[in-house]
């Protein structure tokens, strides 16, 4: 018996959330999963290609699982590579974690909706919980639908599914794969290479953000927070930090005064404008507390401190 499933483990966010998940509540009550076999395996694993049904109810079943962390999905750039294959895969995978959780008594799920929802439409600054969504891409196309169907889940048939809108997800223990905002993990590993770092998008392109800590931490008092706190049954705005790649530059600059960038745009900046700037999370402040710790500069500092330790300790 276990208490959690994540699905989509081996991924930027699954592999930070799973080990604090464990230290929570212990290694045996959190399965990780992934399509294929990952490396460093303790505690529980079990491969779950999620467009699989009932490979998730074996899962589910045999661990007799409580809530499941659904966090498979293809990002905003690699997205627009397949539209079609990605809308299949994100509510595919969706729809398979809803149905197999109502079916088989999982208490709550956790379903990481994006910035990505928002399009042209919303003012960009403090972008309000309650806009019009116009995403431009696939992948903002089936979080806005994802939403939806969480919200509605929840209202037929009492699914206590809860979500976040996340912001570019910085962090220093695993690589983003396939998304606009990646590039701002990136160029944290060129300037401890002592590399130039040459940016995909424009230097004053401003974007949320959120360092790994604070999006972690939101995630677990979300998934904490008593019921009937979670008002919001959509998908909650979170708000880190916002910062353009210049700024970024900046912030590393202090501490390494050579570092260099330079730009080079491609197909992601117009993703990235459509996005917005800054965020207004007043709701998840008000519902279930939420405040972030990190700002541009603590960020940039912890993130060098631990990629110099861990490519010292990866010689
Ligand atoms: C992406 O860039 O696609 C993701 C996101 C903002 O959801 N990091």
């Amino acid at each position: 018996m276990a208490r959690s499933l994540i699905i989509g483990a081996g991924g930027q966010l699954g592999t930070v959330l799973t080990q604090s998940l464990r230290d929570i509540y212990g290694n045996d009550q959190v399965v990780r999963s992934d399509m294929r076999v990952l490396d460093n395996i303790t505690g529980p694993f079990e491969v779950i290609d999620a467009t699989d049904a009932d490979r998730i109810e074996e899962v589910v079943k045999q661990y007799e699982i409580e809530e499941i962390y659904h966090l498979a999905a293809i990002l905003s750039a690699n997205g627009e590579k397949n539209p079609l294959g990605t809308w299949e895969i994100n509510m595919k995978t969706l729809f398979n974690v809803l149905e197999v959780s109502r079916l088989n008594g999982v208490k709550k799920v956790f379903y990481p909706s994006s910035i990505a929802v928002f399009g042209s439409e919303v003012d960009q600054q403090n972008t309000p919980q309650a806009s019009f969504l116009n995403p431009s891409t696939v992948y903002g196309i089936s979080k806005a639908a994802g939403e939806n169907w969480a919200q509605y889940y929840f209202q037929r048939y009492g699914l206590d599914v809860r979500s976040l809108r996340y912001p570019g997800v910085i962090g220093y223990q695993s690589l983003p794969g396939g998304g606009t905002t990646d590039y701002a993990v990136d160029i944290y590993h060129k300037a401890i290479a002592g590399e130039k770092f040459s940016c995909f998008l424009e230097e004053h392109t401003t974007l949320p953000m959120i360092y790994m800590d604070d999006a972690i931490r939101a995630t677990i008092e979300l998934m904490q927070a008593p019921k009937e706190s979670i008002k919001t049954r959509t998908s909650y705005n979170l708000a880190g930090m916002s910062f353009s790649p210049n700024e970024i530059a900046e912030s590393i600059r202090a501490l390494y005064p050579d570092f260099e960038i330079s730009y080079d745009p491609d197909f992601r900046q117009q993703i990235a404008a459509s996005w917005p700037q800054s965020i207004d999370d007043s709701r998840a402040r008000a519902d279930w507390g939420w405040k972030p710790a990190y700002d541009l500069k603590s960020m940039t500092a912890d993130m060098i401190k631990n990629l110099k330790l861990k490519y010292s300790t990866a010689e």
